[in-house]
């Protein structure tokens, strides 16, 4: 998908622009873009049996995918849906085997590399998907929860009271349980299905095809806005480098002035320097109070909100005034009192100091402006997946 427009916005320090240009997308541009769908769950629930079910296939037809009653997959295994265009089932193996236990599953399977994850669970809503669903909620991703094998359920309760057996209050049963246990963890009511691998037409697994059928553009929307920051972080670093080679250019002349015996002027002077530079690095990145003011007014947010991810001190005289007491100010004085001493070895120690710590400190700052820049518009990207849901 063309991301030379959102690049090269990021590039000019104009964020703005580059959530316009995300903005401006249709759903038909994401049509080429592929979503990686992953099936996890615990051991044996039916992840296998589902995706096969998915691809019109039952267990031992020709490039089906193993199913059985022994948990000996290690290794996820990509498959084409056959009717969602540029979709790819992963079946994972379960979690909470001996190869994959509950504590090391999500980083062992390195689960950030899917777009979407359907937990498939053939009993009650277990701590096991708990885990999962943070996990998932952490890395900014949705979900849906499957309930599978609901023909045993209904076969078990049908023997045991068959009197008062009625299939749509079981179902209805279990799609609150699964409801319950899904709202619990803080996620808000992502889909729920009641579904039987073995009878695709019957209880929720129609809903299911249809519902991933219908959210296919927005899921993969959803998917492209998460693989923004990872296009925009090596660009921030590329801009980095411009004013990197401006700085020493920059130590040298405070470190000039500081060669100059007039008690004050190295500190005033390396003061305005710094101040003005600090200024211009939040502008050069798009990161200053009138272009926030704008990006947030584009996302429909508060200046508040994006700047609370800034870490950064701003670029306030006092802010200014305090950095500099902290670092090249302490620096600047030391030189300043050698200076008074002995005047021609002074001034090429405080020259030498200055030169250093300033280069040090504006370099220092440039970096925190920079990744602040990739947490801002993190942050702006994050209220537009939000926006779309
Ligand atoms: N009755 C019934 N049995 C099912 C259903 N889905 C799967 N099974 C059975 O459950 C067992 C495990 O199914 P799999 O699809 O292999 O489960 P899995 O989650 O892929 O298992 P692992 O890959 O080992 O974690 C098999 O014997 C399936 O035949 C279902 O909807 N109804
Ligand atoms: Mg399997």
């Amino acid at each position: 998908m063309a991301l030379d427009g959102f690049r090269a916005a990021v590039y000019q320090g104009n964020l703005t622009d580059a959530i316009s240009n995300v903005q401006q997308r249709t759903p038909e541009s994401f049509n080429s873009h592929t979503l990686h769908i992953a099936i996890t769950g615990e051991s044996g629930s039916g992840k296998s049996s589902l995706i096969n079910t998915m691809r019109g296939l039952c267990a031992g037809d020709e490039g089906a995918a193993e199913t059985g009653m022994l948990d000996t997959m290690t290794m996820p295994v990509a498959y084409q849906d056959p009717v969602l265009p540029g979709v790819t089932l992963w079946d994972l193996p379960g979690v909470g085997t001996p190869y994959f236990p509950l504590n090391t599953y999500c980083e062992a399977l390195n689960l950030s590399q899917y777009d979407f994850f359907i937990i498939v669970g053939s009993q009650r809503f277990r701590s096991d998907h708990a885990r999962l669903v943070r996990e998932i909620q952490r890395m900014g991703k949705r979900f849906y929860f499957v309930r599978s094998k609901a023909d045993m359920d209904l076969d078990a309760s049908r023997r045991q009271r068959p009197s008062s057996y009625n299939e749509e209050r079981i179902l209805k049963q279990i799609r609150e349980d699964c409801r319950r246990g899904v709202a619990a963890e803080g996620v808000g009511h992502p889909p729920v299905f009641v579904v039987s691998s073995w009878e695709p037409n019957r209880y929720d697994f129609p809903l299911l095809r249809q519902t991933l059928q219908m959210e296919l553009p927005r899921l993969k929307r959803h998917a492209f806005l998460l693989s923004l920051p990872a296009v925009a972080s090596p660009i921030i670093n590329q801009k980095k480098a411009a004013p990197k080679g401006e700085i020493w250019k920059i130590a040298l002349f405070s470190c000039l002035l500081a060669a100059i015996p007039v008690p004050g002027l190295a500190f005033l002077g390396t003061f305005f320097i710094f101040r003005k530079h600090l200024s211009r690095y939040y502008i050069i990145f798009g990161v200053d109070d009138r272009s926030l003011s704008a990006l947030a007014r584009q996302i429909g947010k508060s200046v508040l909100e994006l700047t609370a991810v800034m870490k950064s001190l701003g670029i306030t005289a006092m802010m200014a005034l305090k950095l500099l007491l902290d670092s090249v100010g302490t620096a600047v004085m030391v030189a300043e009192y050698s200076s008074e001493r002995r005047p021609v070895s002074g001034a090429m120690v405080s020259g030498g100091v200055v030169l250093v710590t300033t280069s040090f400190m504006l370099r220092k700052r440039l970096a925190s402006v920079a990744d602040d820049t990739w947490r801002v518009l993190s942050k702006a990207l994050e209220a537009e997946r939000e926006n779309a849901i």
